[in-house]
């Protein structure tokens, strides 16, 4: 490697990610920012979340977070990621104050309503085995309304918050499942004018293609389901203990 190329990796952007909806955000914002980043695959269904070096970074157990060289700051959580690298590029949230609070309300209304009422569905429509009608009604309930949120948002402006922004790029791509969610958008006109918009940016389409290739079913194994599906309060702690390291290489199956 060169000198250049050293320089140039020092001052990248470590990017922990799964090809998943959250870690897609990421993986579009990087990409319409033009930002140098360094992929690094954290395969949820393997436990890559609770190796101890990514727990520093990311307290959570989850992907996406960065680490970014030039400043020295690691950000976890899809949200604050967005901003922090919003006001790196200076790109997708304005300055001005309203303006700014236009997109941060839909950005957290993504984080706290879109992105985890969509997920709960995506969990009881692809990784249950068991029927769950109560649940798949409730929460295909929600992620129905919440389409229809944007739907009527969107009647009279091109993007949630007027132009552009870190709010959509966080929706777009728990709109982009509507299909395996069990959605269409043929009630939602504006709301598939804005999907269509997005989709067709050439910085979107290289985000949603990231890691496109990697193996793609880990979450329906048994041992990835037990992995996922079975955490509580013993994984958060044994995590913190090294267990989850203790057992790379070994024969021995998570308790
Ligand atoms: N609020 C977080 C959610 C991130 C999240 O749920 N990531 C999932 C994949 S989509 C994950 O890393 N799961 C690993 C696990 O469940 O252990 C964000 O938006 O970044």
């Amino acid at each position: 490697m060169s000198v250049l190329d050293r320089l140039i990796l020092q001052d990248m952007i470590d990017f922990y990610y799964w090809p998943t909806p959250n870690g897609r955000k990421i993986a579009i914002m990087l990409e319409e920012c033009g930002l140098a980043y360094n992929t690094i695959p954290v395969s949820i269904g393997e436990g890559d979340q609770f190796a101890s070096d990514f727990l520093k970074i990311a307290p959570n157990n989850r992907m996406p977070a960065i680490v970014d060289h030039e400043s020295g700051i690691s950000v976890f959580d899809g949200g604050a990621i967005l901003m922090y690298l919003a006001e790196k590029a200076g790109k997708l949230l304005p300055q001005e104050q309203s303006a700014r609070y236009e997109v941060l309300q839909w950005l957290f209304w993504q984080a706290s309503g879109l992105g985890p009422m969509a997920g709960q569905l995506s969990h009881f429509v692809s990784y249950t085995s068991e029927e769950h009608p109560y649940a798949l009604q409730r929460y295909g309930n929600e992620y129905d309304r919440l389409l229809a949120v944007m739907e009527v948002r969107l009647r009279d402006r091109g993007f949630l918050a007027g132009e552009y922004s870190i709010a959509d790029i966080a929706s777009f791509p728990w709109v982009m499942s509507y299909r395996r969610l069990g959605n269409d958008l043929d009630k939602f006109e504006n709301l598939r004018r804005w999907f269509d918009t997005i989709k067709n940016r050439p910085a979107v389409r290289r985000g949603v293609e990231l890691g496109d290739d990697w193996k793609r079913d880990e979450r329906r194994s048994a041992a990835a389901k037990a992995m996922l599906f079975g955490q509580n309060s013993k994984t958060v702690f044994d995590a913190a203990d090294g267990y989850f390291e203790s057992l790379v290489g070994s024969d021995e199956k998570p308790k």
